[in-house]
């Protein structure tokens, strides 16, 4: 079946499904369990609710089950709902995967995690998931990823996995699941399924009647197959009963908000409202006054999603094919609980007395509340679903693959004259795609309708945009000239995005987790315009999070982008840098600069060592992470490159005009703005031969290192770090003047490392379209404003007045 509503079916062995509603009973119960543990058993030091999802995690638990217990393969990868993190932690903890401790630590410090995390929790937490959406595409992309590695002829001996996500319906609401649907499309999306828990409630409200009869046409649209999993074994039949079909018309038509209030109330409140409804239909009566008042509530909430045969056989069928399905699993949010329905349950919490009842309804003792099945046939049930579990029949789910080597040094064709770092990583990206390093192969570039436009060009030209079939550039066939070849084929290192900044980051953390989900190293680098790292920004943390590793260069960014206005111009980039986890952030004004730091960048998108900062750096590049590269279109002159200094720059900062003895005055300069420092420090120089001037490179590792020394001595261990190292010698009355493009705040801490005085520099207020003397003078960043700011903070030595401006 294509697509369409899926009937049910009788499973191939009832007494598997048997088995596995023992289990499934068990999730329900221990889900629900660890929270109420966490929040009503466990001591509370601080007052505050704990919280955790009970209903959510109710409303998933059908579905959960069938999925881990019968229909996941071990090369499978799941991104689960954030909400139903407890029931994905039941589970595990029912296959000897996750540790009572932990569950009995939900939500503290060091336990299981409130919202699935690949880094914090066990090896079998697939993707990390929180802000509702992001994991929902992740999957997406991780099934493009899959198919490049193979598209690659890498991995071929492995199974291919379908990529799961399992969504509430409200993260249905989120933009970048359609960015992310008509991205999939363009790409021929194969083997992915989004398993939709379609409890039509929100954290607000109970939703809007319909939204599935608009939705399903958006992703006919676009390529997917739906299958709509509406009514469970049970309203089957009775929709076969006489009286059936009006039943089934009822149910069909009820406004959800009104159908979730009568889950809520139960059997008696659904007999007076259907005995009321189906007045004078004596078949329908009769088909209600045949049940009792649990009978009916259970008729009435076993919808398709609470259904485990039909589960089974829609997943089962779906594996037959590779297109990519959504399910909508109609679900009652908090099923089985007695906060079923209620529009309020979203946070809701059962109360110990409500835990009570449903104890006794579980059937749980005393003293069994933590073990994996208290009763001996439950745990025979168990046993035998667990020797069946396909996704327990593989090795670790968390795969790897060796680091590739990195070249010793990257070429830079030598350029004459005023380059920008823009054009310097262009050449360095081509310069790559000409080479035979074996690291080269494993480059895979992505931007968002901005390759071309960032330099990507000459990298595209040589190894191709990647696409499922072959197809050559048109106008290069046609002989038309064109700078650019965009011959498409599986070979091809480029995967193109539409302008979804979401989509770029989407694609990279997916990209970026190669290794880990397919055990194939990849090297992704992305390109977009540094003021649009904004527009993806959660995208960016999120794929962060996850740990995933990925280059990105921001390019053009801050003033640099004059002519086109305030609203290109990039000002808080700088500080995201500074305080993203997981991420480098470099600003290199200079060539061999950014070739030494992309040099580095290759290396450290692949280390997975130690976290611990190292006691002589306070840095924790043992541990790798992603790189991120703030650069510009400004051409300026070229600094040569200094034996010694590539460790220095690497490590943040390198002195271009090393401080004299009696320095009153340092001039600390990131990025583009090496001309004015340059040129203010030349100035300075003629009245004070002991200026100095420090070529900051990354403020985040400068920032990084300093803290994590001063961190390790407060612990009493030794830490040291690049800027205590470059600022500690200078004269105490010396003052610093800090220039950044981009918020002041980015280096005017500089100042505290050693305790100097320190005027900052920057933009803090919206751009607008100039040149760049005009938008430099507006900001106070031209040579005469970092000269002002040096007399006012070298008071008593003023500034040449021929020096100062009018
Ligand atoms: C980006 C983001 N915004 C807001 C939230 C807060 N939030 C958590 S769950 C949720 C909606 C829950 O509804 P649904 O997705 O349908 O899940 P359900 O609990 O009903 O299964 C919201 C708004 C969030 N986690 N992420
Ligand atoms: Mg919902």
């Amino acid at each position: 079946m294509p697509d369409g509503t899926l009937t049910h079916r009788p499973a191939a062995d009832p007494a598997h499904l048997a088995r596995l509603a023992a289990v499934e009973r068990r999730v329900l119960w221990l889900s629900a369990w660890l929270i109420h543990n966490a929040n009503h058993l466990r001591p509370s030091r601080d007052g505050l609710k704990v919280g955790g999802h009970q209903a959510s995690t109710a409303s998933l638990v059908t579905v959960l089950t069938a999925l881990y217990f019968d229909a996941l393969r071990p090369e499978d990868r799941v991104a689960v709902k954030p909400h139903a993190s407890p029931g994905l932690h039941a589970i595990l903890y029912l296959m000897g995967r996750q540790s009572l401790d932990k569950l009995q630590r939900f939500r503290a410090y060091g336990g299981a995690q409130s919202y699935p995390s690949r880094t914090k929790d066990t090896a079998d937490v697939d993707f990390s998931t929180g802000s509702v959406g992001l994991g929902v595409s992740q999957a997406l992309f991780a099934a493009l990823v899959q198919d490049y590695v193979r598209g690659h002829g890498w991995g071929l001996d492995r199974p291919e996995g379908r990529m799961i996500a399992l969504l509430g319906d409200a993260e249905l609401d989120e933009g970048n699941i359609y960015e992310a649907l008509l991205e999939g499309q363009k790409h021929g999306l194969r083997n992915c399924w989004w398993i939709v828990d379609y409890n039509r409630q929100s954290l607000d409200a109970v939703s809007e009647d319909g939204q599935l009869d608009r939705l399903a046409p958006v992703f006919r649209a676009l390529g997917w197959d739906v299958i709509t999993l509406k009514h469970g074994a049970l309203q089957q039949a009775a929709f076969a009963e006489p009286g059936g079909a009006a039943l089934r018309d009822w149910i069909d038509t009820c406004p959800n908000a009104e159908y979730s209030a009568l889950c809520f109330q139960g059997g008696a409140a659904w007999r007076a409202r259907l005995e009321r409804d189906f007045a004078g239909d004596n078949a329908a009566l009769s088909l209600i006054a045949a049940r009792d008042d649990a009978g009916l509530a259970a008729l009435m909430t076993n919808l398709g999603g609470h259904d485990l045969g039909l589960l089974c056989a829609a997943f089962a069928e779906a594996r037959s094919h590779h297109r990519p399905v959504v399910f909508f699993a109609y679900t009652v949010k908090g099923h089985g609980l007695p906060l079923a329905g209620h529009k309020d349950n979203h946070a809701g919490l059962m109360t110990p007395d409500q835990m009570a009842g449903f104890r006794t309804a579980m059937g749980v003792p005393a003293g069994e509340e933590w073990a994996p099945t208290p009763a001996p046939a439950d745990a025979q049930a168990l046993q035998a679903v667990l020797a069946q579990a396909p996704f327990l029949q593989g090795g670790p789910r968390r795969l790897s693959a060796p680091a590739l080597p990195v070249p010793q040094s990257l070429t830079l064709p030598a350029e004459r004259g005023p380059v920008s770092t823009q054009t310097v990583f262009g050449l360095l990206m081509a310069e790559l795609a000409k080479s035979d390093l074996p690291i080269a192969d494993r480059i895979v570039t992505t931007s968002p309708d901005v390759t071309v436009s960032t330099n990507l060009g000459g990298w595209v030209n040589r190894r191709k945009v990647h696409a499922g079939a072959r197809r050559d550039d048109a106008f290069r066939l046609a002989r038309l000239p064109s700078t650019f070849r965009w011959d498409k084929g599986p070979e091809g290192q480029h995967l193109e995005l539409g302008i979804a900044e979401m989509n770029l980051f989407a694609m990279l953390s997916a990209l970026g987790l190669s290794s880990d989900l397919f055990g194939e190293p990849l090297i992704p680098v992305g390109t977009l315009y540094d003021p649009f790292i904004s527009r993806g920004l959660d995208g960016l943390n999120y794929a962060c999070y996850q740990d995933a590793r990925f280059i990105l260069a921001a390019t053009p960014s801050g003033l640099t982008l004059a002519p086109e206005g305030g609203a290109h111009q990039s000002i808080a980039t700088p500080l995201i840098g500074m305080s993203q986890p997981g991420l480098t952030m470099f600003e290199p004004a200079f060539g061999h600069e950014l070739a030494a730091i992309l040099r580095f960048a290759l290396g450290h998108v692949q280390a997975r060592g130690a976290a611990a900062p190292d006691p002589a750096t306070g840095l924790t590049d043992a541990a790798g992470g992603s790189v991120y590269l703030r650069l510009s279109t400004r051409p300026i002159d070229q600094a040569p490159a200094r034996p010694g200094q590539e460790a220095d720059l690497l490590a943040g900062a390198y002195w271009l005009r090393p401080p004299g003895p009696n320095c009153d005055l340092v001039i600390a300069y990131a990025g583009a703005l090496a001309p004015e420092a340059i040129a203010a420090t030349g100035l300075l120089a003629e009245a004070r031969r002991d200026v100095g001037l420090l070529a900051v490179t990354s403020g985040q590792r400068l920032y990084q290192g300093w803290q994590a020394a001063g961190a390790l001595r407060a612990a009493g261990q030794p830490g040291a770090c690049h800027a205590e190292h470059l600022l500690g010698g200078l004269p105490r009355d010396c003052g610093i003047v800090t220039v950044t493009d981009g918020h002041p705040a980015a280096l005017g801490w500089l100042g505290s490392v050693a305790g100097h005085r320190t005027r900052a520099l920057g933009v803090c207020s919206f751009g607008q379209s100039g040149d760049l003397p005009d938008l430099y003078r507006h900001y106070g960043l031209d040579t005469q404003a970092i000269l002002q700011a040096a007399a006012a903070l070298t008071r008593g030595r003023p500034v040449p007045s021929h020096l100062q401006h009018p």
